[in-house]
């Protein structure tokens, strides 16, 4: 029987996942887990590139919350490794090998390094190269394919850029990853401003950006009821607005149906009835993925014990791929010198 192709793909503990998670990537994951040999990570050294996290007490309770959302969601160990990224000590140190081969005009052309570095005022060099780490954290397992976020397409681009690299300076080692973006809606935008993706950092600045996975209700409807649209108040198929095409994704993704239904149902209708099916839908997705959250919360040694299994299944599928590489690159330890007699080296 063939092998089973690999999927690998991560999420950062900066805060509680949102919709844009969920639908983008997190859904997509649990979807694959059965047919895939599936590798899901809690990015914690990505994490801390993200000023606001570099807290520690805020980071250990925020790797438990990421790893109580994912299996709410419906990640299952008995399927999927789920582990959290500082646990295997190989994504470091495969991203600083990556790093001597990875040209710095690469890094600073991606788009993310651009974005943050504008806005803050002080830059570490772990923002740099964080898509170095990211192409570690993929490489190392070998990865077939990568479900993720439209966001993402740039770094997945980047990570076989470098081991293409690698491979014209070391050889093969590799393999190169596929990305996978749900389709219709691998990225979900602001609720509070249809330009700018959903995510967790802009949503601890601005109110009425995210709808976060463990939201109460009345937040969800509130944060719905005055997400942006456009001067217009009805729906009109042909001339949707980002803001009301975000809703109907959304409506769209929740519901499993096509474009062209929800369009069909809400064409001439208002906004304001657009909005209120949304947030249903929302509220009713969640309802038991949050009844399960509260009951893994409440069990943190029992999360522990998953994420510590997921680390000791990582470490020898990243160690072998680590050693491959040294070895390519000449960091194993030389053999013996023919002839060579140990109690002469004694
Ligand atoms: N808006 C989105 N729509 C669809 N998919 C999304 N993803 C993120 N935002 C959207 C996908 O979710 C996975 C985890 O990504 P992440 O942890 O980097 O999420 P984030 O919300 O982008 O996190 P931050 O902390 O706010 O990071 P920055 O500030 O860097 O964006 C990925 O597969 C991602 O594509």
């Amino acid at each position: 029987m063939a092998a089973r192709r690999r999927i690998f793909s991560g999420v950062q503990p900066t805060g509680v996942p949102h919709l844009g998670n969920y639908l983008g990537a997190i859904s997509l994951w649990v979807a694959m887990q059965a047919e895939y040999e599936a590798v899901f990570c809690i990015a914690d050294l990505h994490a801390l590139t993200t000023p606001d996290t570099v807290n520690p007490a805020h980071l250990r309770t925020a790797v438990r919350d990421t790893a109580a959302i994912l299996l709410a969601s419906g990640v299952d160990p008995a399927h999927a490794i789920l582990f959290v990224q500082s646990r295997v000590p190989a994504h470091a140190e495969l991203a600083w090998l990556l790093g001597t081969v990875t040209p710095v005009g690469w890094l600073e052309r991606m788009i993310q390094f651009k974005t943050r570095s504008a806005e803050g005022d002080s830059v570490g060099a772990g923002l740099l190269a964080y898509p170095v780490l990211q192409a570690a954290d993929i490489l190392l397992y070998r990865t077939d394919v990568v479900p993720v976020g439209e966001d993402q397409r740039q770094h997945i681009e980047l990570t076989r850029d470098i081991a293409r690299r690698f491979h014209g300076l070391f050889g093969e080692v590799f393999t190169l990853p596929e990305a996978l973006y749900r389709s219709g809606g691998a990225r979900i935008m602001g609720l509070d401003d249809p330009g700018t993706k959903m995510s967790k950092s802009a949503g601890r600045h601005r109110a009425r950006h995210a709808i976060g996975l463990v939201d109460s209700p009345d937040s969800i409807r509130d944060v719905i009821m005055h997400a942006v649209t456009d001067g217009g108040r009805e729906v009109r198929a042909d001339d949707l607005s980002p803001g009301v095409a975000n809703l109907v994704t959304i409506y769209q993704l929740l519901t499993s149906r096509s474009r062209g239904e929800v369009l069909a149902e809400f064409e001439g209708k208002g906004y304001a009835m657009l909005k209120a099916s949304v947030a249903e839908a929302v509220i009713s997705t969640l309802d038991p993925i949050q009844q399960r959250y509260r009951e893994l919360s409440a069990e943190p040694e029992a999360l522990d014990a998953i994420l510590d299994s997921g680390a000791e299944r990582a470490r020898p599928l990243a160690g072998a791929t680590l050693e491959r590489v040294k070895r390519a690159m000449g960091l194993d330890a030389p053999p013996p010198p023919p002839g060579a007699r140990l109690s002469a080296i004694a």
